[in-house]
Formats: C-alpha cells, structure tokens, sequence
C-alpha cells in the first residue's frame, strides 16, 4: 500500500527532544512528516565542548528511532549525508521539496539567532509556516512582559512568589507557602566539609548509537574544547528519569546545604546535573518539581532542600528565560562597564597558578559541567574583576558546558556575573576577594598564591583585584546600597594599601596580558 503524500513538515530541533513538545502535540502521526537535521552550522556557530555536541546528537538519534518506534514518519538528516548543508533553514526547504509539504510546524526556538533565521524563512517562502509557543516554559514570554510591564525592579523572587502561586508548588492549603517561608536561602549555603562523600550522578553505558556519534565527534570536531571520553550522560528519557530519580534519592537532601560549596576533585558535590536533560526536552520542569514536592509532603526530604531545588527551576530558569526574551536582540551588545580585556588564554588550558580558576577549567574540560558557583564565584568572578569584554566571556560560556543555550547562558552570564546589563537582573555585581573562596572551597589550601595575604606578587589575585576592581568603578557604583559597606571599608583603608591596590592589579593584569 502507497502512504499519502505527507501533509506537514514538523521541525524539531535538537534541543525540542519531546513527544509533547507543543509542534508534535500539534501534529498529525498518520500524515505528516516529522524532520531532525543534524547540522553543521549548530555544532559551531560557537565551538561547542566534544561531549555536547555528542550528547546532542546522540539524543536526537535516539528520539528519532523512539517516534519511528511509534508510528511517526521520521525524515532524519545525519551529518555526513550527501547533500547535508549544513544549516536548519536549508535543510527545512530541502526537506520541503522532497515531501512535497505546504506547511511547516515548528515549535518558537530557545535561541533568539535560529528564531531570527527561521522568521526570515517565513517571509521569504510561500508556505504556511507556525510557529508554536514552547509551552514547556511555565510562564510564556507575553506572561512575563506583563509581569515586568511598569515595574521599576525585575526582581527574581517576586518573580518566584508569583510561579509559586501559579504551581501550587509547596504551598500549603491555605494559600500560603509551605514551612511558613517562601524562601530558606539562608539556611541553604554552608561551607564544605572535606569529609562530605557525595552520591555521584548516575552514568550510563554507551550503545551502539552513541558510539557511532562519538566516533564522528572525534573526527569532525576533534579540535574542538574539551575531553569526548569518558561519556557516560543520559541519552534518553527513559535514562535521564533514572538520573534524576537517582539524585532525588541520594542527593537533594544535601543540595541545599552544600549548593555553594566547592571541593577539589568533587565536581558535582550534591547537584543535580539535570540542566543538560531539562535543556533539550529530556525531562520536565513541572514534572521533576512535582516529584521534589511529593518527595516533600511523603516525609522524604525536608521543605529547605524541596524550596532550594524548586526555586532554581521555577524560579531562577524561567525568570532568566524572561529576561532574555525581553531584552533580545539589544542584551548580547551590553557591556555596563566598558570592559574591554580580552579572555586570558588560561580559560581554555587551565595553565595558570591560580588553583581555584585551574580546578574549574579543569573540571569543565574534562566534564563540561561546573556547578552555579563555580561558573559565578570563581570564573564569572574573575573575568569580571580584571575587566574580560563581557561579549568574550559570554561566547566561552555558551562553548564550554553541556547545558549551554543562549536563551539561558546569557542573561546568567552578561546579568548575573557580569553585571554588564548594569543591574536588570541582579541587585548587585558578584564580586568577591579570596576570603570567599577559601571558606566555601578547599581550592586555597592547593594554590601558589596565599589567600591571606592582601598585596605582593605572593598574594591571592582575588584580594586586590576585588578592591581594584571597586575602586574603578565607584562612580557607577558607590550608588548600589548593596555595596556601601564594602565602600565605607575601602575608604577606612591606609593610604599605603590604597596605593598597593591599583599597584599590584596593573602588574597582575599587565601579566596576563603578556
Ligand atoms: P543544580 O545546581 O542541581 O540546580 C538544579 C536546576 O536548577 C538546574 O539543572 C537548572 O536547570 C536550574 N538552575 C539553577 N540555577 C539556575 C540559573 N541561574 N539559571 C537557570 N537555571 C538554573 N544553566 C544552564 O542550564 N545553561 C547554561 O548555559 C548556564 N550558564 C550559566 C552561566 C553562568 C555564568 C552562570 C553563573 C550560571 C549558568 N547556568 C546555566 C545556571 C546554573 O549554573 C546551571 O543551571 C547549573 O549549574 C546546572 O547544573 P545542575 O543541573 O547540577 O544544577
Ligand atoms: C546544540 C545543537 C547541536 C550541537 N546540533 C544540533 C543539530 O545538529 N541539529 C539541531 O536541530 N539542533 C542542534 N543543536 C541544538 C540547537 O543549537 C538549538 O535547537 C538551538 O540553539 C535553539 O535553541
Ligand atoms: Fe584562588 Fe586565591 Fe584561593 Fe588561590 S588563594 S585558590 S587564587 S582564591
């Protein structure tokens, strides 16, 4: 029996790895035509890490062979297929003329610059082109326009109360927020404790799937940062379930009290490596919080771990999510200090002295993953504080995680550690001397610098940069209320020391120049 020329082409992009992602659910299984591309353009418009571009790819596979498995009419693309060009908007009007469509569907994607591209597309073709509002976001983006509509502050936690509200999520039965607080953040963030001997995420053999697409990101990609090997992420639904499963079990009791914490040789301490899963469709933000709430009601967890946990989802990644399509395409240009210094060399071969900046780079090469504050404490920190162009350290952090989209990289990176959209997104700039880093890490304790020691080429960089780095700045921030103490402490300093500061940052900074 001849099928029936397809009706639709659906797009579903790499990081759209879901039946109910809103273009699948819109779609018909008997009569259209659903198309994955693997394409080139995706995997280098910044050089991605080897273990994302094949952790994507691998997904994708697998998703393909899951929707063929039930009754879909998959069109899939590999890499090397002849006549492959490389681009998604290519590929949708190649794939058009192969199935004879007059339509496509695609759900709204995660990057401003594919959303761009395939706007351009709609225009330029004549075909019906829909597309969908991704409505695995919680609050859409005409919601969160309305929310920030005529607020002088965007604040995240009233962002928060609001989703909050909005869920259900941890409240109680008379509306109000479960152990009578919204937010536990101080009972959260202690420092480490050498001892802690965290669950390690759960790992996963490799198939013949992903061995194939490991062996093609060797070859296509070898230049490209990062270890491929050992790979051991979830491919699946089914696997990234297990994962979480796994972390709810062993580690989330734990995640808010060591959130902040960083341990030498201890990369994923007590975190959920989850965004990576949650990015491209793997698992469901409703869903997994839904699990941390029940695991809270059953007696299981205590409700600082559950709100520590469900504040980062639907708080922190939907509000960010918020910001970034509000601002776009204007955000990336910011740059509220002027910060010119390009990305020293160090951030892709963690050659430097600084122990806690080798550990981070070291672990991100080998892993692709930091956690929070490893990526705003440490790195995000540093880059700042010596005045790294926010635009270089926001293309290394979109090249260096497995996680990484710009929809969530960059308000994390330009707002949050740069402060380079001038205070949109956070009340302050994360900025911190080595004091801060030696209580929540054992980095210091492995360093050829001294954290206590305030100037001298043997003192930790962290120590005058900090000050420096305040000092520069006062006219645009002495304002910042936030920030009036550190001020009123630079002011007590002698004058000697006032003179070491910019001494000692120059010839810090003139050194990595070098
Ligand atoms: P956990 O610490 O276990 O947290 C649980 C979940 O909460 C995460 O999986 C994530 O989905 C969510 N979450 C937590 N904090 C944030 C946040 N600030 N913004 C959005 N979601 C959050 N996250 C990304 O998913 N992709 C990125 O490209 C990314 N870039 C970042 C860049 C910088 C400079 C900074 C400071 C943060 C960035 N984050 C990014 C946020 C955060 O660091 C990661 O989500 C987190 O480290 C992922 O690890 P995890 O799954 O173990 O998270
Ligand atoms: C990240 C990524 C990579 C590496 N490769 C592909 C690909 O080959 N095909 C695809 O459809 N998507 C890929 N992706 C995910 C896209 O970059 C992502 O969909 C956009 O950045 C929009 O968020
Ligand atoms: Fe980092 Fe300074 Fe500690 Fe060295 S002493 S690990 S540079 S904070």
């Amino acid at each position: 029996m001849t099928r029936r020329s397809p009706n639709r082409l659906v797009l579903i992009l790499g990081d759209q790895l879901t039946q109910s992602v809103a273009a699948l659910r819109a779609a018909d299984r008997k009569r259209d035509v659903v198309l994955l591309a693997e394409v080139q353009q995706e995997a280098s418009y910044v050089r991605h890490h080897k273990k994302k571009i094949a952790f994507v790819l691998s997904a994708m596979r697998h998703f393909a062979d899951e929707l063929a498995d039930d009754g879909w009419r998959v069109d899939y693309v590999k890499l090397n297929d002849q006549g492959n060009s490389g681009s998604i908007v290519v590929e949708v009007e190649r794939a058009l003329s192969r199935h004879g469509c007059g339509c496509v569907l695609v759900t709204k994607p995660g990057e401003w610059r594919l959303f761009d591209a395939l706007e351009k597309l709609r225009e330029r073709l004549n075909v019906d082109f829909n597309i969908l509002e991704d409505d695995r976001f919680l609050c859409s983006g005409c919601e969160f326009a309305k929310w920030a509509n005529g607020r002088k502050k965007l604040r995240m936690e009233h962002f928060y109360r609001e989703m909050r509200r909005r869920t259900g999520l941890l409240m109680d039965e008379h509306g109000e927020p479960c152990g009578g607080r919204w937010n536990f953040d101080t009972e959260n963030r202690k420092p480490p404790k050498k001892e802690l001997v965290p669950a390690s995420p759960k790992r996963f053999l490799t198939d013949e799937t992903t061995q194939k697409v490991l062996q093609l990101v060797d070859v296509q990609f070898g230049d490209h940062f990062g270890e491929l090997e050992p790979f051991w992420f979830a491919v699946t639904r089914k696997q990234a379930e297990a994962a979480f499963d796994h972390f709810v079990e062993n580690s989330l009791e734990q995640f808010g009290d060591y959130q902040d914490a960083m341990l030498l040789g201890k990369p994923f301490l007590y975190h959920a490596v989850a965004s990576l899963y949650l990015n491209v469709g793997l698992l469901d933000p409703l869903g997994m919080c839904r699990q941390v709430d029940d695991a809270y009601r059953m007696g299981h967890i205590s409700v600082y771990a559950a709100e520590g946990f469900i504040r980062q989802i639907i708080g922190w990644r939907e509000y960010v999510r918020g910001i970034y399509w509000l601002q776009m395409p204007d955000y990336v240009h910011l740059n509220f200090f002027e910060h010119q210094h390009p990305l020293p060399d160090f951030y892709w071969t963690a050659q430097t002295d600084m122990a806690c900046i080798r550990a981070c780079v070291e672990q991100t090469r080998d892993e692709a993953y930091a956690h929070h504050i490893q990526r705003l404490m440490i790195t995000g920190n540093f880059a700042m504080l010596v005045g790294v162009d926010p635009k270089a350290v926001h293309e290394w952090y979109l090249a260096v995680y497995a996680d990484a989209y710009e929809w969530v990289e960059l308000p994390n990176t330009l707002g949050m550690s740069q402060f380079a959209d001038g205070g949109l997104l956070g009340s302050k700039p994360y900025a911190a001397a080595g004091n801060y880093i030696n209580r929540m890490s054992d980095y210091c304790s492995d360093c050829h610098y001294n954290v206590k020691e305030k100037s001298g080429p043997g003192a930790c960089p962290f120590n005058y940069l900090y000050w420096d780095f305040l000092w520069r700045h006062r006219a645009k921030l002495a304002g910042n209320p936030r920030l009036a103490h550190a001020y009123r402490t630079l002011d007590r300093m002698d004058n000697r020391r006032k003179a070491e500061i910019p001494l000692d940052a120059n010839r810090f900074i003139q050194g990595l120049r070098a």
